[in-house]
């Protein structure tokens, strides 16, 4: 039994998060499929009770431990391997703000605004679709100006802040509606510079359930 179980999905950015960092510390892992989109998995009694009571994807398993939430598990994985750490007090609160931030005002719309674009049945209302652009619009903003003098988020090395944000901006460009590499060129750096790093993978090559059955 390999020391690491990631429940994951291919479609998940958050998911990724967790995935990507293993992959990049070179752990013994391996996903364990959560079906959110054909069984809803996470809904079920079972799943709360027995894996995760929030609902939610990642989960991570190392034993007796079970971590929820990909900012707590970055943070763990971090601490365990010595890996993408954030140095001193100033450097494990920037990368808590960075983290915190890409949950709510990034990531957290990012993934919601794919959902409702291009993977939930019905599609979402439009009007909703464009809130969360617009807000997506902003959030990227404030990424790209930050990226314009530093190699990485907190400065000249990779940290669990960048492996945080980078969560939902390598999905296609026809998934996410515009070609975020293109349009941001600071951001576009970082994503080439992250994507470099030794262990890099795509989430549809790390994370099962990529295509989903038509
Ligand atoms: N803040 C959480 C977000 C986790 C999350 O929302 N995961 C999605 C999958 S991408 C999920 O399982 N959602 C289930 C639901 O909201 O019902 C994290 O970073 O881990």
């Amino acid at each position: 039994m390999p020391e690491y179980q990631l429940y994951c999905f291919a479609q998940s950015g958050n998911s990724y998060r967790a995935a990507l960092m293993l992959n990049l510390m070179g752990a013994d892992w391996q996903p364990v499929f959560v079906d959110f989109f054909s069984k809803g998995v996470q809904r079920t009694p079972e799943f709360r009770a027995d894996i995760n009571e929030m609902g939610e994807a990642p989960v991570l398993v190392r034993g007796a431990k079970k971590l929820t939430q990909s900012g707590v598990i970055l943070t763990y994985l971090a601490e365990h391997s010595g890996k993408f750490v954030p140095h001193g007090e100033d450097g494990r609160l920037e990368a808590l703000r960075w983290i915190l931030f890409d949950n709510h005002k990034l990531g957290g719309y990012l993934g919601t605004y794919r959902f409702l674009r291009v993977l939930a049945k019905p599609p979402g209302d439009p009007a909703v679709i464009n809130f969360l652009k617009a807000r997506i619009d902003g959030s990227l903003g404030i990424l790209d100006k930050h990226l314009a003098d530093r190699p990485f988020i907190l400065g000249a090395t990779p940290t669990i802040a960048d492996l945080s944000l980078v969560a939902y901006l390598y999905y296609p460009v026809e998934e996410l509606g515009f070609d975020v590499a293109a349009e941001r060129k600071n951001i576009g750096a970082w994503l080439g510079r992250v994507k470099a790093l030794p262990g890099w993978a795509h989430p549809y090559d790390l994370m099962p359930g990529y295509p989903l059955p038509a």
